[in-house]
C-alpha cells in the first residue's frame, strides 16, 4: 500500500505530486480523471469543492483507506463523514510563490501539521510520507486549524477588499489590520490558542514574511474563482455571536466579501441532504 493518489491538480497538488514521486508512486488525479480504487490519497482542492468531491470519491474508498485533506478554513469537516476509512487534516503553510509581476513560479515548501478528524491516524502508515513533505503529526489538529484560521481571517479579507499584496497591509492599511486583530484577540484567548496575546504581532510578522504575496483569497478573486472566505470568516462570526462579542470590522468585511465567497452549506448538492 505504498501508492498515494493526489486529488486536485492545482499548484499545490502538482507540487505534492512531484515530491511524492517516485518513492511513493504518486499519481495525480485532475477534475476529469475517473477515480480508481483509492488506498491512500492527498486531497488538495478548495474548501468549497470538498463537499461534492466527498460524494464522488466515497464509492472508491474502503474501510482501510486513508485520506489526508489539505484545505484552508473550517466548516467542511461534516461533509468528510461520507468518506470511509481514516481521514486526516493537513494545516499547511505552503504557498504559491510569485515573482515581482505576480506570476506563479511554484510553491514554497512551508510546513504541514497533520492530525485526525475521523478515525485515529496510524503514525507508522504516515512515516514514509511525512519527511518527504516536511510534515509532522500534531494531535489534536483543531487548535492548529483555528490558529491558521485566525491569521487568515486578519490578512485575507483585507487584501481582497483593498486589492493589495500582504506587505501593503502594513504600509497602507495598518489601522484596519490592527482593529481586526483587536476584535479577534478575545476569541483567540477564549479558544486558548497558542497565539493568544500575540495575534497582532504574529499577523504583522506573517505580512512581512509574505510581503510580496497575493493572499490566496486575492489570487482566487483575480482568477475569477470563488474565495474560501466563507470557510474562514463565518466560524469567527459564529463564535463571536455565541460569546456576545461585538466584531464590527469583521462583520463589515464579511458583508463586502460574501458575494464572492460561498458558504459550506450552499456547496452541498441538495440531492444528498
Ligand atoms: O495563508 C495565506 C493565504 O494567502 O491564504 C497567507 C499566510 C496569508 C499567505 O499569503
Amino acid at each position: 500500500m505504498n501508492k498515494w493518489h493526489v486529488l486536485g491538480a492545482g499548484a499545490l497538488g502538482q507540487w505534492l505530486h512531484r515530491h511524492l514521486s517516485p518513492e511513493l508512486q504518486g499519481q495525480l488525479i485532475g477534475r476529469t480523471t475517473p477515480y480508481p480504487r483509492i488506498d491512500q490519497a492527498l486531497i488538495c482542492v478548495k474548501a468549497y469543492d470538498l463537499p461534492s468531491l466527498a460524494l464522488s470519491l466515497a464509492p472508491h474508498l474502503h474501510s482501510d483507506s486513508l485520506c489526508l485533506v489539505v484545505a484552508n478554513g473550517k466548516g467542511f469537516e461534516s461533509f468528510l463523514q461520507y468518506l470511509a476509512g481514516q481521514i486526516g487534516l493537513v494545516i499547511s503553510t505552503a504557498a504559491a510563490w510569485r515573482d515581482s509581476q505576480g506570476i506563479s513560479q511554484g510553491v514554497t515548501l512551508g510546513q504541514g501539521l497533520v492530525g485526525s478528524i475521523q478515525g485515529k491516524l496510524e503514525p507508522q502508515r504516515l512515516a514514509p510520507l511525512l519527511p518527504l513533505l516536511n510534515w509532522q503529526l500534531s494531535e489534536p489538529i483543531e487548535q492548529q486549524q483555528w490558529q491558521k484560521l485566525a491569521l487568515n481571517a486578519c490578512i485575507n479579507p483585507l487584501t481582497l477588499v483593498h486589492g493589495c499584496r500582504n506587505g501593503q497591509l502594513l504600509e497602507q492599511h495598518l489601522a484596519q489590520l490592527q482593529a481586526l486583530c483587536a476584535e479577534l484577540e478575545p476569541l483567540v484567548s477564549h479558544l486558548k490558542l497558542p497565539l493568544a496575546g500575540a495575534l497582532a504581532t504574529q499577523v504583522q510578522a506573517l505580512c512581512q514574511a509574505t510581503a510580496n504575496n497575493h493572499s490566496s483569497s486575492l489570487q482566487d478573486f483575480l482568477a475569477k474563482r470563488p474565495t474560501e472566505l466563507g470557510f474562514i470568516l463565518p466560524p469567527w462570526l459564529e463564535l463571536a455571536a455565541r460569546l456576545g462579542i461585538h466584531c464590527p470590522t469583521l462583520a463589515q468585511l464579511w458583508q463586502q466579501v460574501e458575494p464572492y465567497s460561498p458558504l459550506p452549506s450552499s456547496q452541498f448538492p441538495s440531492s444528498a441532504c
